[in-house]
């Protein structure tokens, strides 16, 4: 593969810890694509069951009847099954658990692919060990450094409760599971990054253009 490959900042900190907010406000002055694998995740849940129902109008046109009827099964089917991954990362998301990497790193890919950028913030990823490592393997990508939103638990949680995105993990059950995965499984991931200079970190509990400052001179644009 001769094509060169895309910078990559990890953007990671806690559930409401600010990632999003901060990642419009790079994308509109550093000239990144933003890709936040929660919202690649929750477009995935939108569009799963709408992906099998394009049925081609035209199909009897083309076969006979017997290929029209193994094909429209086949699309039955391949619907079932899109439903499925559709409930099943609902449900992990609804339990604030992380959705399987296969899952996650198809869809960045995709959205990598499809861009034709080749500078991207990774907004909420890699959140275990296992995601990084996986990723990594992948992709053949190392991150640039990881941009670490650092904030106290009480104030994500007063962001996440007043956010009323009508957001199915945004209730204070889910938010208790979400801080709890993110210290036990996320933190160690900006620990191992850490331990490779990699991490720039940034104090994320004071109002979001005093954050956007010190994410500035941390973010200087590239020299042409
Ligand atoms: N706000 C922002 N900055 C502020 C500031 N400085 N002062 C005051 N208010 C501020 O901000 C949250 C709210 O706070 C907003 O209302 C904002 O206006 C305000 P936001 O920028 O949205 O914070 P963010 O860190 O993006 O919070 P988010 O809830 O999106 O973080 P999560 O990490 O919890 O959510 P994510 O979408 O990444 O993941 C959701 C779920 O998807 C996970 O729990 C998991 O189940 C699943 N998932 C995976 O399984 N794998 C993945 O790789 C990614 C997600
Ligand atoms: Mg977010």
């Amino acid at each position: 593969d001769a094509e060169k490959k895309p910078t990559v900042i990890f953007v990671l900190g806690g559930p409401g810890s600010g990632k999003g907010t901060q990642c419009a406000n790079i994308v509109e002055n550093f000239g990144y694509t933003h890709l936040s694998a929660g919202d690649l995740l929750r477009a995935e849940i939108k569009s799963g069951s709408e992906n099998g129902m394009t049925l081609n109008l035209h199909l009897n046109e083309i076969y006979d009847e017997q290929q029209v009827m193994v094909y429209t099964k086949f699309r039955q089917i391949r619907k079932l099954f899109f439903d499925a991954i559709g409930t099943m990362i609902q449900n992990m998301i609804k339990e604030g658990k992380i959705v399987p990497s296969e899952v996650t790193i198809k869809l960045l890919q995709k959205a990598m692919h499809e861009s034709e950028n080749d500078k991207f913030l990774i907004d909420g990823f890699p959140r275990n060990e296992e995601n990084r490592a996986a990723f990594e393997a992948v992709t053949k990508i190392e991150p640039a450094f990881v941009l670490f939103f650092d904030c106290p638990e009480e104030e994500m949680e007063r962001r996440i409760l007043s956010r009323n995105e009508g957001r199915e993990d945004d209730n204070i059950e889910t938010i208790r599971k979400r801080f709890r995965v993110f210290q036990e499984s996320s933190l160690p991931v900006v620990e191992y990054y850490d331990s490779k200079g990699k991490v720039r970190k940034v104090d994320a509990a004071r109002p979001v253009e005093e954050v956007f400052e010190a994410v500035k001179a941390i973010i200087t644009p590239k020299e042409e």
